[in-house]
């Protein structure tokens, strides 16, 4: 199966054939792949070679390991479009349940630099809602919203345990119209690390966005942690 002659790595083959069996559905979601002794036979290299070609598939999502009972084709991550959408509306347009946990609700005079972002006066509070966003009751995110007092003022605990877009949409009949979004990859923190579920170190996902009501009145800032082996953002680009 392997072209010894070629100039493509032993581990780089042995990798496009398990990442072929995992997009073709040779080996299947949640069932484990043969054993790096099995491997090792089948393509008659030596285990640190297989290892590679595993580690690798890891390292892309595609695979994950178990202590002492193997490796799993991992679940596809979730290819969400960078686009002015809700979680609540994501998770519904791809046929998922979405729920959150609230962690804390707190209304506060924030630091300086969220003031300056939200084009707030001296004094003017917000309100800080941390939630944990799940997609089928597994952890995506972890969230926390700032939002100016006296543009959603009779916010409540009830509205946060649905969709905040759905309150400023329906409820407040302010409109979103546009943002402007940022990201980054970082090593999760441990508190993040505990609520996503995920072992430290992991890399995640950090994203900013800052959104603006039509008349460009600042109405969200959202610093979200999203757990970078469920997720993928995508764009699509114009020249
Ligand atoms: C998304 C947004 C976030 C927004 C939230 C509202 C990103 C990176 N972030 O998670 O800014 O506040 O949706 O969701 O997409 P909700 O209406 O379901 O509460």
């Amino acid at each position: 199966m392997l072209d010894k002659q070629s100039p493509v790595p032993m581990y780089a083959q042995i990798e496009d054939y398990l990442k072929n069996q995992i997009l073709q559905g040779g080996f299947v979601i949640g069932v484990a792949i043969p054993s790096e002794r099995e491997l090792t036979d089948t393509f008659g290299v030596s285990r640190m070679t297989v290892r590679q070609s595993i580690t690798n598939l890891v390292n892309e999502g595609l695979l994950y390991r178990e202590k002492g009972r193997g490796t799993y084709v991992a679940t596809p991550k979730i290819e969400q479009p960078l686009s002015l959408t809700s979680f609540t509306e994501d998770m519904l347009s791809r046929g998922m349940k979405p729920s959150n946990k609230l962690v804390s609700f707190e209304k506060m005079i924030p630091e300086i630099d969220i003031a300056q972002e939200l084009q707030l006066a001296k004094g003017e509070e917000v309100f800080i809602v941390k939630r944990i966003r799940y997609a089928d009751d597994k952890p995506m995110a972890i969230e926390r919203s700032y939002l100016p007092v006296k543009l959603v003022p009779d916010l409540e605990l009830n509205n946060i345990e649905g969709s905040l877009y759905s309150f400023i949409e329906k409820d407040k009949r302010l409109i979103i119209s546009h943002a402007s979004q940022r990201m980054e990859a970082v090593l999760v923190k441990k508190e993040d690390a505990e609520f996503l579920q995920i072992s430290m170190p992991s890399a995640v996902l950090m994203i900013e966005r800052i959104s603006y009501l039509t008349n460009d009145v600042p109405i969200e800032i959202v610093r979200s942690t999203y757990r970078a082996d469920r997720y993928k953002f995508i764009s699509e680009i114009r020249r």
